[in-house]
């Protein structure tokens, strides 16, 4: 890969971002997302209280565990650390990645939100493992969302990267994504997708989209 991607440990290529506004609609949607294939999920829940969301991520690890999917956390460092989860995303106005990176030790997955090139320079310096770009177009999952930033808002940026032939960690795309975008994604230089709508809304997508990545590591490695 130009420019070199630096991955600490083994990211799968498609992320799934739980939504719901209620501890049942989470739970529901995380319960189908895990019986699709799903291999990585980001709770990510807004709405709950403290209690709630500590609820839902103890149960979430627990059915991660059996099904051998990586769970990660959005937002909530602390609870991250105490649920001994696999990770953590946090957005640009969130912990830093430094602070992260002292409470949970190098063995944990780090990653961090960026929407422009300089954002990206960021979370490279900080050490990131992997880095969640976008939005790639509008969608009504995330409010205050960044500006869009299109195909070609990534192949901008990639080509960027890989001029500075510096390694960089995988990106992922996020946003509005639909399956028909990853063939585009993937020539613009994305690792992979953070999907959120797209399973929720068609769960059967998950094993046509790691299909499509399988596809093309074996066509890749001939
Ligand atoms: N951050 C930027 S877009 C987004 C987040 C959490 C939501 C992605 O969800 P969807 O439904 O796949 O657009
Ligand atoms: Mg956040």
């Amino acid at each position: 890969m130009e420019g070199g991607t630096a991955m600490k440990v083994n990211l799968s290529r498609i992320q799934y971002i739980s939504d719901g506004m209620t501890f049942s609609e989470q739970e529901r949607n995380i319960s189908n997302a895990l019986d699709s294939g799903i291999n990585w999920i980001q709770l990510r829940w807004k709405h709950g209280s403290e209690k709630e969301l500590y609820q839902l991520a103890e149960s979430t690890r627990k059915r991660s565990e059996s099904y051998d999917t990586t769970f990660i956390i959005n937002d909530h460092l602390q609870l991250a650390k105490d649920l001994d989860a696999d990770g953590i995303h946090l957005g640009l106005d969130d912990e830093s990645i430094q602070t992260a990176r002292a409470m949970l030790g190098n063995e944990k997955i780090i990653g961090g939100t960026a929407n422009t090139f300089q954002d990206v320079l960021q979370r490279i310096q900080e050490g990131g493992d992997y880095i969640g770009l976008g939005p790639l177009r509008f969608t009504s999952t995330k409010q205050k969302l960044s500006p869009v930033l299109g195909f070609s808002g990534y192949s901008e940026i990639i080509n960027r990267l890989n001029g500075e032939n510096n390694p960089y960690p995988p990106i992922y795309a996020i946003g509005g994504i639909i399956e028909q975008d990853l063939q585009e994604l993937l020539i613009a230089g994305v690792y992979g997708v953070a999907v959120s709508s797209l399973i929720q809304n068609d769960p059967s997508a998950a094993s046509r989209m790691n299909q499509f990545y399988i596809q093309d590591y074996v066509e890749n490695s001939r």
